[in-house]
């Protein structure tokens, strides 16, 4: 159902003001092409939406693998930090090295969030081939770093629902 669809496609009006939030961007080395774009569609879009862009904190990470331990550090040694988006792109080899990449983060941040009670936001590409990374990456199926910021914002301020004193 892919086929015709922009999935970064969202409602601008339905985006809460990200005026008050600091959030983090961890991005991936591996396969920067992809994640460079993922990363800016992210930026923009916070900023787009009103976070100001002292209160971006972009940082980058060797590989996919990586994102888990770097999200961990990032909330634990800054408590500004209201969300992380965490950014891949892991592409399908000949080895079963992806299933265990894409298992351990997707677990990872999983973990990361529950433990900070913080939103740590998974913005991985997990896909066959590198078309299919960069058409979610900028290309004709949108971004899923701007969907990543998206997400980040309506989790923050989710989380202000339950915990106005937090932000
Ligand atoms: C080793 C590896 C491989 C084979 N493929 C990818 C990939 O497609 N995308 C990605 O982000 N990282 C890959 N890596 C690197 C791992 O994420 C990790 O950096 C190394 O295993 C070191 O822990």
């Amino acid at each position: 159902m892919t086929k015709k669809t922009n999935l970064s496609d969202y409602d601008p009006t339905a985006v809460p003001d990200g005026n008050r939030y600091t959030i983090g961007i961890i991005a991936a080395e591996w396969n920067a092409e992809v994640t460079d774009a993922m990363l800016h569609g992210a930026y923009d879009t916070l900023a787009e939406h009103g976070v100001k862009p002292e209160n971006i904190k972009t940082c980058r990470v060797p590989g996919t693998f990586e994102l888990t331990t770097a999200a961990d550090m990032m909330l634990h040694y800054d408590n500004t930090v209201d969300a992380v988006i965490c950014i891949g792109c892991v592409i399908q080899g000949e080895t079963r090295h992806f299933e265990f990449i894409c298992q351990a983060v997707s677990q990872g941040i999983t973990n990361v969030a529950l433990k900070h009670r913080r939103p740590v936001i998974f913005s991985v590409l997990t896909c066959d081939t590198m078309q299919q990374a960069l058409d979610r990456a900028g290309g004709r199926h949108g971004n899923k770093g701007v969907e990543g910021a998206i997400t980040a914002l309506k989790m923050c301020a989710l989380r202000n629902t339950f915990c106005p004193q937090t932000i």
